[in-house]
């Protein structure tokens, strides 16, 4: 055989053995290699051009073209290839990367405001529904605006340290404390009318914590009270009546027959103690109420014309109403909460049923 022929033959059999391995490339990786081994400038091909230097000059560019046409075809194969890989490998990433939209979101829990907090939130939305203006005040106090401007003697039992939590040695003077009602700051609301000026009307809700020392199945050292009272010219005990009976109503979402009985509070006078018909059994006497058909809710009565002078309002041109109740006492009647200290455990599966 002619050098010449030669030459040939081995591109022809360089050329059937390359588009075969092009064929089979697993990836472009391997395709990629194929290129270097085959076009590259230390590649197959070049070697075969190597041996064009044996060849008498004039038969030279006869191979010279046969090796051209050899490469044209290799990378005509090879771009061809790519392309197919290219497209599979787009494909496979496109499959990878698919996602299911029919598949359920993750839950995410919202949350929820605690059911004290939701119960004050209902209470005072009531009060405010009907003008009383909302007021805030320290939980840290002292004696003069939690005991003092209350009408409640240096002997009352209420300020014993049994009772209070006291920051600093009893006997002290100017002794702070945790406030033991929301009272306090309905003297500041009263207080800072006067102080810049101003003259009742005045109609005002505080809520919010109170702290005792006392601790037991019916008892918690911290819990809530939302407190009210309105100060005007000839404001009377019926007054205080419906507004309880709208309030209670309200907050019972339905008709809740109440009555006024007899108490005593230093801060009113007179004062008295509010009952509900038993939810429970519909006022008919059942465990809960024992067998009464009522259930206390709240202390009320007519401000005391010692704490209208105590914050400097004229108590024979004045009068005013005021009651407290306990927001978790209120929230458990209303829910039939049987354990005080669900609230405080916060165990999530109460939590839940109450509304989370
Ligand atoms: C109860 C009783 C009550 C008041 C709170 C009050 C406030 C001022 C003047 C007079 Cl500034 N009174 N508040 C009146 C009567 C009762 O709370 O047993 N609460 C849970």
């Amino acid at each position: 055989m002619s050098e010449i022929d030669s030459l040939k033959a081995q591109l022809k059999s360089l050329q059937d053995k390359a588009l075969g391995l092009f064929a089979e490339a697993a990836d472009l990786q391997a395709l990629q290699d194929l290129r270097v081994n085959y076009l590259g400038k230390k590649g197959e091909l070049t070697s075969v051009l190597k041996g064009v230097g044996k060849l008498p000059p004039e038969e030279r560019p006869v191979i010279g073209q046969f090796v051209n046409a050899t490469k044209g075809v290799l990378a005509e194969a090879l771009e061809k290839a790519e392309q197919v890989l290219a497209a599979k490998a787009s494909e496979a990433r496109i499959e990878a990367e698919r996602i299911d939209v029919t598949l359920a979101g993750r839950k995410c829990p919202q949350g929820a405001l605690h059911p004290v907090q939701q119960g004050l939130n209902e209470m005072t939305a009531i009060f405010a529904q009907m003008g009383f203006e909302m007021a805030e005040g320290p939980e840290i106090e002292d004696e003069f605006h939690n005991f003092d401007a209350l009408n409640i003697p240096q002997e009352h039992p209420a300020r014993a340290s049994h009772d209070t939590f006291f920051f600093n040695a009893e006997g002290e003077d100017e002794a702070m404390l945790l406030r033991t009602h929301t009272s306090p700051v309905q003297i500041r609301a009263m207080q800072a009318c006067v102080d810049a000026g101003g003259e009742p009307p005045l109609a005002v809700v505080a809520a919010g914590r109170v702290y005792r020392c006392d601790y037991d199945v019916t008892h918690s050292p911290m819990f809530h009270q939302v407190e009210v009272f309105k100060v005007d010219k000839d404001v009377s005990l019926a007054n205080l009546k419906g507004v309880l009976q709208h309030f209670l109503s309200a907050y019972f979402e339905k008709d809740v027959p109440i009555r006024l009985r007899p108490h005593y509070f230093p801060f009113t006078e007179p004062s008295a103690e509010v009952d509900i018909g038993c939810v429970f059994c519909n006022h008919k006497g059942c465990r809960i109420c024992k067998g009464s058909g009522w259930i206390e809710v709240l202390g009320s009565g007519m401000i005391h014309p010692n704490v209208l002078k105590a914050v400097g309002i004229d108590s024979t041109v004045y009068s005013g109403f005021a009651f407290g109740l306990g927001v978790e006492r209120l929230v458990m009647l209303k829910h039939g909460i049987p354990d005080l200290r669900l609230f405080f455990e916060n165990d999530v599966r109460f939590l839940r049923r109450m509304g989370a």
